[in-house]
């Protein structure tokens, strides 16, 4: 071939892959792109858990079942025969898809994401690829997500399900009954008779899915995974899946649950998925609802590092929504209602958090910052060099007076916080991105570092934040659920350190030996990294310097506080541990 052939033939190939009809795979990927805009745009979601185990809601044969609700059957190893039984009962009355629709629409969720099968193996739809579903075995007969999924559209809400792709305890090839199947797993019959009809059956069934959340994935081998995630992309491009799904083929990461990156976070888009109490399914007993300021907060500290917010409900098996779930997202709705411009399409925070007083997001020319602690009269905010223009409160419209000085930005504000909840901050600056001074760049680690309770995961149904007193307490062991606080650097954290202690103590519980531990990769015992005595100090907080070094490796997963032997000092306040690099 000549030459002039050869470019000739480039020139053509070119054109021909640049083309929109040249290859599925990159329009799917463009579909990809343009759906995680949207989704990093939508910020705030619905969570829903719902399934057979909101029939039990927590006890089994007068027993109360510790854990998440919707793991009742693994927990208390009820037999597929007798776990079955309960579809009998199912009968939601009281569901409405529109109401549930409503719900989100008025709590400032964008998206709703719902079982549609759990690990139980139970479909919520209705479901040709098994009869284990509401349709067919229940007395109720229809199918809810009909209805819910065009609530959903109506209303602008974007629409999801969960699906367990990897576990499912009804099935004796799927993952996780070890009581009742013992025998090897054949993943393969799994995959091709029950998760990828299934899967088709969601993408067809139910108007333009949002994504697919996939979860605990373990059991299907990397090729199994490309299949099911061709499955879905060949069904719908824009779908997008999480990270969940497995061997790396997610459209975007989660974290763990309840689990908020104490810094920036930016490994692509992601997500926290969180409980409002300690269930995802419901479970009768459990009334510690979250405190809607603590709620607020969190979710601009999540928008503030990057993430998304998917909150959870878990209804009843009538089909409602626990009231006191309601107040709380009603609450949440009013707040975003007055203050959404500081979170729907926001970029993430230029700055570095110093404390846990305020948190960022930034539009085109504009700064917000969320006043989450109120700083009292005299706030000084540090690196910025863009030049201020303007300063006022998002939620009443109030100038708020400033000066500049270098770096320096000193406001007065009012004593006490115009927004019971979070008051936005808008300063309008100069520059279309915000220039920051150096040192104070989200990327920075500065030399002391301090890890809040209040950016820590609380791990347990039994630990409790306080906000008066900005710690964490009540550090009960309880039988294999430990209550310790947990960070999350997620990779950004590690070095070598000397470590403080803030927390306050009644002297009459001191003695309780502490430990500060790192975890290594995702699972394990934590690797023990620090020890100490818990002192009395006559229930006043105090800082104590701790003897030894706390060691951080990239990929260490988290860093734990907890009683690890008895719980005599269970009542210890826990506010915060410092970090200074060594
Ligand atoms: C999973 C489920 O097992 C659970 O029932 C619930 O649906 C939740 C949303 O997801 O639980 C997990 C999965 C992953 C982590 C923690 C809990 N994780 O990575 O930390």
């Amino acid at each position: 071939m000549s030459f002039r052939r050869l470019l000739v033939a480039a020139i053509l190939i070119t054109i021909l892959c640049a083309l929109p009809w040249a290859s599925a795979a990159d329009n799917a990927d463009g579909q990809t792109a343009q759906a995680l805009r949207r989704f990093d745009e939508n910020k705030f979601g619905m969570f829903i858990h719902w399934g057979l185990y909101a029939i039990p809601a927590g006890e089994w044969k007068g027993t109360y079942v510790r854990g998440i609700g919707e793991w009742i059957m693994n927990r208390a190893r009820i037999p597929v025969k007798e776990y079955e039984q309960l579809a009998k009962q199912f009968n939601p009355v009281k569901f409405k898809g529109a109401e549930w629709a409503q719900l989100a629409k008025d709590a400032g969720m964008r998206y709703m994401v719902i079982t549609a099968k759990h690990h139980d193996g139970f479909a919520m739809y209705g479901s040709k690829a098994s009869s284990y579903n509401v349709v067919d075995a229940t007395p109720y007969g229809k199918d809810p997500m009909k209805e819910l999924s065009a609530a959903c559209a109506q209303r602008g809400v974007g629409f999801g399900f969960y699906y367990s792709q990897d576990q499912d305890w009804h099935e004796p090839n799927g993952r996780g009954n070890t009581w009742d199947f013992p025998a090897e797993r054949k993943p393969k019959v799994y995959l091709e008779n029950k998760v990828l009809p299934q899967v088709k059956e969601l993408l067809t069934g139910y108007g333009t899915l949002s994504l697919i959340w996939f979860d605990t994935p373990g059991m299907l081998s990397e090729e199994q995974v490309s299949d099911l995630r061709r499955t879905v992309k060949t069904l719908q491009p824009s779908c997008l899946l999480n990270s969940r799904i497995g061997h790396g083929k997610g459209d975007y990461f989660q974290t763990g649950d309840n689990a908020i990156p104490i810094q920036l976070y930016s490994k692509s888009k992601w997500e926290v998925p969180a409980t409002l109490n300690d269930t995802w399914g419901y479970k009768k007993n459990d009334q510690n609802w979250k405190d809607p300021a603590d709620l607020i907060a969190k979710l601009a500290d999540i928008a503030s590092k990057g993430g998304n917010y998917l909150l959870n409900v878990g209804p009843t098996a009538e089909g409602a929504i626990p009231e006191a779930a309601q107040r709380v997202l009603q609450t949440i709705g009013k707040w975003l209602a007055v203050n959404g411009e500081a979170i729907y399409g926001t970029a993430p925070s230029p700055f570095y958090f110093p404390d846990i007083t305020w948190r960022c997001t930034v539009k085109p020319g504009k700064v917000f910052l969320h006043l989450i602690n109120w700083p009292g009269p005299n706030f000084r905010f540090e690196g910025l060099e863009s030049k201020v223009k303007r300063a006022y409160f998002l939620g009443n419209g109030k100038e708020v007076p400033f000066r500049q000085e270098g770096r320096a930005l000193s406001f007065t504000l009012p004593e006490t916080a115009p927004d019971a909840y979070n008051t936005v901050l808008v300063v309008e600056i100069a520059d279309r991105t915000p220039r920051v001074a150096p040192g104070y760049v989200h990327n920075t680690l500065p030399a002391r570092l301090d890890l809040y309770a209040w950016t820590a995961r609380l791990r347990g149904e039994e630990l409790r934040y306080d906000r008066k007193t900005s710690s964490a307490s009540n550090f009960r062991n309880a039988e294999r659920d430990r209550n310790e606080l947990w960070w999350y650097p997620y990779g950004a954290l590690s070095g070598e350190y000397n470590v403080e202690f803030t927390y306050a103590c009644d002297d009459r519980i001191a003695g309780s030996r502490f430990q500060i531990g790192v975890q290594k990769g995702n699972q394990g015992p934590a690797h023990v990294a620090l020890q100490g005595r818990v002192e009395g100090t006559k229930a006043a907080f105090v800082t104590r310097r701790l003897d030894g070094t706390l060691r951080i490796e990239p990929g260490d997963q988290h860093i734990s506080f907890g009683l690890p032997d008895d719980d005599k000092s269970a009542g210890i306040k826990v506010r915060k541990i410092t970090l200074t690099r060594r």
